[in-house]
């Protein structure tokens, strides 16, 4: 009697530790940055003035997520732009509407010519082969800091457009 409840007693804490175990890890899959994976970032090179910060966004997770903001010590400013292409075929750049959506299971690019990281005003000059940290925040708080490296890049250079969505 007193062996089989010692087994007993053992065999419900060790489920009460797997449940424990379980809440906790399905706590993080709900996070954003765990479900997101940042590859192939770069920052294009620049002097001064403005530049910006291209990547592969994947979430593996089972809901969308959206990049609501992002931080850079190479800029005081980094917004979130897209580029749309106007009348007469001029292609312009503007802060996107609710950032950037990742769907589920899918990929995000920010690619030149397309969406990307604006980095507004360079803390400094942005050299070819030096690397620079970004990081991007999510819609439920959580964040991904990523390193890039610079390039030197010299296509797409869009017209900015400040004006929109104020
Ligand atoms: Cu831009």
């Amino acid at each position: 009697m007193s062996a089989r409840h010692t087994i007993f007693v053992a065999a419900v804490l060790t489920a009460a530790l797997a449940l424990t175990g379980c809440s906790s890890e399905s706590d993080k899959e709900t996070e954003a940055a765990q479900a997101v994976t940042i590859k192939d970032q770069w920052v294009k090179a620049a002097p001064d003035g403005m530049s910006a910060a291209f990547a592969e966004l994947v979430n593996s997770g089972s809901k969308d997520v959206r990049v609501v903001s992002a931080t850079s010590p190479a800029s005081p400013r980094v917004e979130l732009h897209e580029v749309v292409t106007g009348d007469g075929g001029t292609m312009t750049m503007r802060p996107k509407d609710g950032g950037f959506l990742i769907p589920a299971e899918s990929t995000a690019s920010l690619t030149p010519g397309g969406d990307h990281l604006m980095f507004m005003d360079l803390s400094a000059p942005l050299l070819p082969g030096a690397e620079t940290d970004v990081t991007v925040i999510y819609d439920d708080g959580s964040s991904t800091t990523f390193t890039a490296q610079i390039r030197d890049f010299s296509g797409n250079q869009e017209n900015y457009d400040p004006n929109h969505g104020g």
